[in-house]
């Protein structure tokens, strides 16, 4: 069992070194095209469907922009579910870049506190992985690292048959 168990991991070490090789420092424009806003631009749910698919990690920046009146703040999740009008806002006239810290970890809620904006879908919830995960006994890293490697299979075994045409 243990001459398996140890390739795998080797393995899973390696893929989870290229992942933070290759991922250095991403910036993104939250929402796309049409920025950090709220109906009638957006639909409710446009933030959730934006950030699907997309990973976030330590070092990244989150880049809102918008045209308006709008705010950010950086809410718990039980903030973000009632759309709670935090006091602390952070105002950046139209612009403001949040950098993810290097070694982010969890979920970031963001929501906008300009009158029902929130309620609206004006609010954001993402993953954060840090590319240097911290040796942990828990399962969250592990179970991260075997979607990684799920994912890389995945990709091969759908590219390995194209060059081979
Ligand atoms: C802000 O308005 C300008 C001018 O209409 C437009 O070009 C730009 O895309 C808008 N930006 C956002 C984030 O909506
Ligand atoms: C919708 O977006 C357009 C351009 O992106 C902007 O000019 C307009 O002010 C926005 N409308 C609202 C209600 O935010
Ligand atoms: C944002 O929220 C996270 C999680 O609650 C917290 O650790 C971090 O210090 C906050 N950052 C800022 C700039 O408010
Ligand atoms: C969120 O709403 C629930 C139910 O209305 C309330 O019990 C709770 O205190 C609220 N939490 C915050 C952080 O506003
Ligand atoms: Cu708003």
């Amino acid at each position: 069992m243990g001459r398996g168990v140890v390739p795998v991991d080797c393995l899973v070490v390696a893929i989870l070194a290229c992942l933070g090789a290759a991922a250095a420092a991403t910036e993104y424009v939250i929402g796309g095209s049409r920025g950090w806003t709220a109906p009638p631009n957006i639909t409710a749910g446009y933030y959730t469907e934006w950030a699907a698919g997309k990973t976030f990690a330590g070092g990244d920046t989150l880049k809102f922009v918008w045209n308006g009146t709008h705010n950010v703040a950086n809410v718990t999740r039980e903030e973000y579910d009632n759309c709670t009008k935090v006091s602390s806002v952070l105002e950046g006239g139209e612009m403001l870049d949040f950098p993810l810290p290097a070694n982010a970890n969890g979920l970031y809620y963001f929501i906008c506190t300009v009158d029902s904006h929130c309620q609206n879908g004006q609010k954001l919830a993402i993953t954060v992985i840090s590319p240097t995960p911290t040796e942990s006994p828990n399962s969250s890293p592990s179970s991260t690292a075997i979607g990684a490697l799920f994912m890389l299979v995945l990709l091969s075994s759908s590219i390995v048959p194209m060059l081979m045409n």
